[in-house]
């Protein structure tokens, strides 16, 4: 069943006001050194959906916040996000040519700028949220959402999990230790994105509460998406080529429990995310049409 709460229309709107924010807080492309501010929009702005700032928009508003105390947030992720992408298609990493439609950054402009692009992204993702960098409008971040994203992107986190995942091809994990790699690797940035909203808005302990079970459900949902979509996908629709887990010899959810069992348990944990989000009544139906989907997505 699908669920939808949100128009696309509104979806669209906020996708556009995410662009526009992200334009203003990174230096042009012309700005000197051009060749490193030219390859960081071109990874920056290649289209991908914007799952993470939409998701800190969306749950601003569900306490009751204004967008101009998310916006900035919301950039800060989207770059961490990207930054994440640019290095884990390195060769070093998972060795990828195509990422959100396109040819990756180090396939255009070299390694070494590649590697330039992902640390530049996460200085300036630092920079907005200890408020060096801003634009007219937005409001300045709270140091709860910073520490939270900064937190979520480190060794505890994302980089964390992507160091167990590095360690772990070619291994038959158990489940148990796939879905941690996983909540650390992909599921702590979504969940701190939730949280960090909810910051942004000034939130209860409750509210923040929700958002947070929400995020941890979500987190592991979309991973198995993504474990389903590597599987049965198209690269035409994904924007990244197909079927690189099975050949780097990853555990994957799968792979792991078959393809249909990963479609029930995420279908489960989305519905686990979006009940989660019960106390904050319908405030949150952006949040909850996020969820729907992120896990019901193709691409
Ligand atoms: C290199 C420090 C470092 C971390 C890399 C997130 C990550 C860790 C690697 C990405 C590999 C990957 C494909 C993970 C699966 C889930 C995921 C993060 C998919 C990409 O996110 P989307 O689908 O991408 O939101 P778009 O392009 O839409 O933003």
């Amino acid at each position: 069943m699908t669920l939808r709460f949100t128009s696309r229309r509104e979806v669209a709107d906020d996708r556009q006001a995410v662009e526009k924010v992200l334009a203003a807080l990174l230096p042009a492309a012309t700005t000197d050194p051009a060749r490193l501010h030219e390859a960081m929009h071109y990874a920056l702005f290649a289209g991908g959906k914007r799952l993470r700032p939409l998701l800190v928009l969306a749950a601003c508003r569900a306490c009751d916040g204004q967008d101009r105390q998310a916006l900035a947030t919301a950039a800060a992720v989207e770059m961490i996000h990207t930054y994440s992408l640019v290095h884990d298609d390195l060769p070093a990493m998972d060795d990828d040519s195509l990422r959100r439609g396109q040819a990756t950054t180090h396939v255009v402009y070299g390694e070494g700028m590649a590697i330039l692009v992902g640390d530049a992204l996460l200085t300036r993702a630092a920079e907005i949220l200890c408020g060096s960098a801003t634009t007219d409008g937005l409001d300045p971040v709270p140091p709860a959402a910073a520490a939270l994203l900064i937190g979520a992107a480190g060794t505890t986190g994302m980089i964390g999990g992507q160091a167990l995942d590095l360690a772990s091809e070619g291994l038959h994990l158990p489940l148990g230790h796939l879905e941690d790699l996983h909540r650390r690797k992909t599921g702590a940035l979504i969940h701190a994105s939730l949280l960090a909203g909810g910051h942004c808005a000034g939130g209860s302990a409750s509210q923040l509460d929700a958002l947070g079970r929400c995020g941890t459900a979500l987190g592991l949902a979309f991973q198995i998406v993504d474990d389903i979509l590597d599987v049965t996908g198209k690269p035409g629709d994904l924007g990244k080529s197909t079927g690189k887990d099975e050949r780097a010899g990853k555990s994957t959810f799968p792979a792991l429990m078959g393809l249909e069992a990963s479609r029930r348990r995420a279908v489960e944990l989305a519905t686990e995310s979006r009940d989660a989000l019960a106390a904050l009544g319908t405030a949150a139906d952006p949040v909850r049409d996020l969820v729907s989907r992120a896990t019901e997505r193709i691409s």
